[in-house]
């Protein structure tokens, strides 16, 4: 039987068990990437690990969500990161480089090797034949220490691509057709993995487009084959020797396949406020539109600004409408100055925006209020653009511009003639934003701020949980729910104590106070608890509330290793029905849950006391996770072992 190539790389990656979908395993990590909002975090944690150096074979920190600098915060996270790279032996890229994916995907990405990033669309990178995973901050913290990182191995889909293309329809319109397919939690415990005729169709931009937003259907990651059009990126960004071929085997094996003719797809939306809620553009088609944003780590390559720019020219954006437009990188920007598209923009009337992740993250640029904002990004997650009420569409650049130009939403197939772009014979390189490590970093100072406080480490697991469901929730909550992002709260991230009081402030403005009368609880979720991002500050900050345990119909994978890194119980129901037994403010006691975990059971009990009830919930974690949760989350667990002598980095 052939093999996969999502199975090719994982298995040359492979250090503790064996690829049977569902079982752990634990692979060796080349490569690191971590970004400011969740680097700071993480280099806190890799410093309490005490590793003098990172052990990879490259670790970059970037600079690109909180480049807002409306207070010191921001600017003293900047020089943090920027003293603990060159003490530790990373790669710092300044702000105004550009977004952590693309650039990633420009300089380092190199086919066959493994990438984990503290985001969760780390996955861009799969666009040039990368296993790249986004994991929590804490998990990249000890992989930069030299120690695996752990995982339920993957079942690997299948994407079968076949036809072109046509004029107005783009990358974005292939995964919003996946979404459409598949949803938000179709793609969880699982990698997508292209293959088929068309895959030769699309550019390695395009590619990353798709592997980017594959992120929102939950998968694990996404891959595409390295092959000619890879190579021919590699040359471009003048570095072909980090290229090699790789594909599946032609009889490889997926577990499911889904097919996508590429010539019969046509361009679709994704309505508010999720990513999975997709209809074709044609079915909301003359709503008006008042703000449009393109960038984001998932459209805002040299082709989507190339594109947009070339539907612009001679245009003008509607008056009624506010158009941001967001480069991907100082090279992108750089390309459309040279090549004179940039003034189309300005001709237009468009906002030109720095090279960083803006609006997508809140950092600006919120709509009005009731708004439609139509925005090239991956997510409209509600509240996420910082105004409450916002509407936020989902689409690929070429929609999104039709949209502008007209202020209401339209089928840019009504535009007339397909602009085509191609890319550049050669990207210019210029990495002088990027800041190498000097050899030795041993005599470094680290410059802390005030607004960079250590971090609490929480005790071991108690015998015995009591207290209060604060809150209950429904299906897919996000992380953008749980801990909300955005220009106020975002500058907060180093700073646990002050973060914390934000905690599901979208949903419910009275949590924290709940949380605090009663020394924290419990929280109740639907399916999917924890979709979206890889904040580690989702877990962290709950924690510091003293939340004891989660209990949900399921979790997304990141935000459950999350819990699980910080101490925090997940418990999923046995009989997904009983998420109807139990409410805010009963009062629960979770008998002997550390015997329950001490002698590995499967399933047990909590007692609704308020209801006089019991309920079965089960833990479904491996031995390595149990352990973790018993020594109360990951840097005890991880200090034990090496104090133990046992080497876990
Ligand atoms: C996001 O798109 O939600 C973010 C902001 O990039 C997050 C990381 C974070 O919250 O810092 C992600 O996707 O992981
Ligand atoms: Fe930045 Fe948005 Fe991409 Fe997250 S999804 S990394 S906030 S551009």
């Amino acid at each position: 039987m052939g093999k996969t190539l999502a199975y090719k790389i994982l298995e040359s990656h492979l250090v503790e068990g064996s690829l049977k979908p569902g079982s752990e395993i634990g692979i060796k990590v080349d490569q690191t990437l971590t970004q400011d909002a969740t680097g700071t975090m993480a280099y806190l944690q890799f410093e309490a690990l005490g590793i003098p150096r990172v052990k990879t074979e490259l670790s970059v920190s970037y600079i690109d969500h909180n480049t807002l600098q409306t207070g010191f915060e921001n600017a003293d996270d900047h020089r943090f990161l920027q003293s603990v790279a060159a003490k530790y032996g990373l790669v710092l890229s300044k702000p105004g480089n550009g977004i952590c994916h693309q650039l990633h995907l420009e300089r380092f990405s190199i086919p066959g090797k493994t990438l984990l990033g503290s985001d969760s669309h780390t996955p861009t990178s799969g666009g040039v034949g990368m296993i790249a995973i986004g994991a929590g901050g804490l998990d990249v913290a000890v992989a930069m220490g030299g120690g695996l990182f752990y995982l339920k191995c993957p079942e690997v889909i299948g994407v079968k691509l076949t036809g072109k293309l046509p004029g107005w329809v783009a990358a974005k319109d292939v995964i919003l057709e996946i979404l459409r397919r598949i949803g938000v939690k179709g793609g969880r415990g699982k990698i997508l993995e292209y293959f088929g005729p068309g895959v030769k169709t699309l550019s390695v931009p395009e590619r990353a487009t798709i592997t980017n937003m594959g992120t929102e259907t939950g998968a694990t990651t996404s891959i595409f084959p390295s092959d000619e059009i890879t190579k021919e990126f590699f040359e471009k960004e003048s570095r072909v020797k980090d290229w090699k071929e790789l594909k599946a085997d032609p009889d490889a094996e997926y577990s499911e396949i889904i097919e996508i003719n590429l010539s019969e797809l046509e361009p679709l939306i994704a309505k508010p406020s999720s990513p999975g809620n997709v209809v074709p553009v044609k079915e909301v088609e003359g709503l008006e539109v008042q703000q449009v944003c393109v960038g984001s780590c998932t459209n805002s390559s040299f082709k989507d600004l190339m594109t947009a720019a070339k539907i612009l020219k001679g245009r003008k954006v509607s008056p009624k409408v506010s158009m941001t437009v967001s480069p991907g990188s100082k090279q992108v920007l750089e390309e459309i100055t040279k090549n004179g598209a940039l003034v189309y923009f300005l001709e237009a009337g468009a906002r030109m925006l720095e090279c960083a992740c803006g609006p997508c993250i809140g950092m600006g640029q919120s709509p009005p209020t009731g708004a439609i904002s139509v925005r090239t990004f991956n997510r409209n997650f509600k509240g996420r653009s910082g105004t409450k009420d916002d509407q936020v569409y989902l689409s690929s650049v070429e929609t999104a511009v039709a949209c502008a130009i007209n202020g209401k939403i339209t089928d840019p197939r009504s535009l007339g003639d397909y602009p085509k772009v191609e890319l550049p014979e050669k990207f210019e390189i210029d990495n002088s934003l990027f800041i190498w490590p000097p050899e030795n970093g041993e005599n470094i100072k680290i410059i802390r701020g005030p607004n960079i406080k250590s971090l609490p480490i929480k005790e071991p697991l108690s015998v015995s949980l009591s207290g209060k469901i604060l809150i209950k929730v429904g299906d897919d909550i996000s992380t953008d729910e749980i801990m909300p992002a955005g220009s106020k709260i975002l500058p907060l991230r180093s700073n646990l104590p002050a973060i914390s009081n934000f905690v599901f402030s979208r949903v419910d403005p009275d949590f924290v106070k709940r949380a605090k009368e009663n020394n924290g609880g419990f929280i109740i979720g639907g399916e999917n608890y924890g979709q979206g991002s890889s904040r580690e500050h989702a877990a962290l900050a709950p924690m510091y509330l003293g939340i004891k345990a989660v209990i949900a119909k399921s979790f997304a994978r990141i935000h459950k290793a999350n819990l699980i890194n910080f101490g925090i119980v997940p418990l999923e129901f046995v009989n997904k029905n009983d998420y109807d037994q139990i409410d805010k403010d009963d009062e629960i006691e979770i008998p002997d849950i550390r015997k329950h975990f001490e002698t590995g059971d499967s399933e047990f009990i909590i007692k609704n006391k308020t209801k006089g009830i019991e309920i079965k919930v089960k833990p479904d974690l491996g031995e390595r996770m149990k352990e973790i949760i018993l020594e109360g989350g990951l840097l005890n667990y991880t200090k034990r072992k090496h104090n133990n002598g046992i080497q876990t980095l």
